[in-house]
């Protein structure tokens, strides 16, 4: 698509020159932004993986979004592998798509990769996670959750809870994926709220790379190590569940003998959180493909954007949870 629109642009700029016998320098043809001759974007779309019921719904978010938009969509999936997200987004940049829209496995090492989308002069868009270049021309914008507000959110909760608990309050924290900027700033946003009180003491933390069986198979180690945790705070709803299971194996009771407090909202877990076994869930949305969309066709025509887009998300308690269940969509 873009080889095509580069020719005919040379093709017009050069009959412009000729017609104004050197009008002035040469044209730049290759900075000027996606002008798709029949309106159709394509975009390559870099996933992380498929490892939660939210990265399921995000992934139907995303293409069902780009299907309405009308934008031809090259979407893979790195199954959780960063050298994975780099090659397809250079095999992207060699099919000189319009627009790259990826949302990165970690935070670090993205540098190189996305320069060499920008010298390629295609606009790269983040969605759901972000990177920690310093250099903010790498990317036209960033659109998704505020991470670290929803580590507070979560402490906040325990805090209220637990204010006439003189402690201690023994906790025990599953990480998302190491590196990963949902790991680092729910772990963040938790510990600034509970560092409010000495009671409230993390005695075990550990990542179960958000899925459900790494959770299950941590959780049993915490169990075997710590005869005395009180809470659970575990960075999605996936590896909660897997700890629910870890816990009842051990012969106690999810959301009674240790409390669970989890991040997403997906369907699996607003049904833990409605039967008792999960005490709050922080929502993180899936749904970002319509607002993905519409950034996209915002930076292929040149537009300016936000440098940063927050998605709107809530909480849930369980009786919460049983009013709004029949109504997820994910
Ligand atoms: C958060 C997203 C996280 C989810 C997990 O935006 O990146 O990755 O919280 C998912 O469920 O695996």
């Amino acid at each position: 698509m873009r080889k095509r629109i580069s020719t005919l642009l040379l093709a017009g700029a050069t009959a412009i020159a000729l017609a104004g016998c050197g009008s002035g320098g040469g044209s730049d043809t290759a900075g000027v932004a996606g002008v798709a001759e029949d309106g159709k974007i394509t975009m390559g779309f870099s996933q992380v993986g498929a490892e939660s019921g939210w990265r399921t719904a995000n992934t139907k978010s995303v293409q069902g979004a780009a299907k309405d938009a009308g934008i031809e969509l090259k979407f893979s999936d790195a199954q959780q592998k960063q050298e994975n997200q780099i090659k397809a987004i250079r095999s992207y940049i060699q099919q000189k798509v319009d627009v790259i829209a990826f949302s990165p496995v970690v935070e670090s090492g993205w540098d190189t990769v996305l320069k060499e989308a920008k010298n390629a002069k295609i606009p790269v868009v983040l969605t759901d996670r972000a990177v920690d270049s310093a250099d903010t021309t790498l990317y036209k914008t960033f659109l998704g959750s505020d991470f670290v507000e929803e580590g507070r959110k979560a402490g906040k909760w325990l805090v209220e809870q637990r204010k006439d608990d003189a402690g201690p309050v023994n906790i025990v924290e599953l990480q998302g994926t190491t590196g990963s900027a949902p790991a680092n700033d729910r772990k963040a946003g938790f510990a600034e709220v509970i560092a409010a009180d000495p009671k409230f003491k993390i005695i075990a933390s550990q990542t179960g790379d958000f899925t459900r069986a790494k959770g299950k198979e941590v959780m049993e180690a915490f169990l075997k190590s710590n005869p005395d945790i009180d809470l659970l705070f575990a960075h999605n709803d996936d590896m909660g569940l897997g700890a629910i299971e870890a816990i009842e194996g051990a012969g106690k009771t999810p959301g009674k003998d240790i409390e669970i407090i989890t991040v997403d909202a997906v369907k699996d877990g607003m049904q833990a959180l409605a039967d008792g076994k999960i005490n709050y869930i922080v929502e993180c949305s899936p749904l970002l493909g319509p607002q993905l969309m519409d950034l996209a066709k915002k930076v292929v025509k040149g537009e300016q954007v936000p440098a940063r887009v927050v998605t709107e998300e809530t909480t849930f308690t369980p009786e919460q949870a049983k009013e709004v269940l029949s109504t997820r969509q994910y």
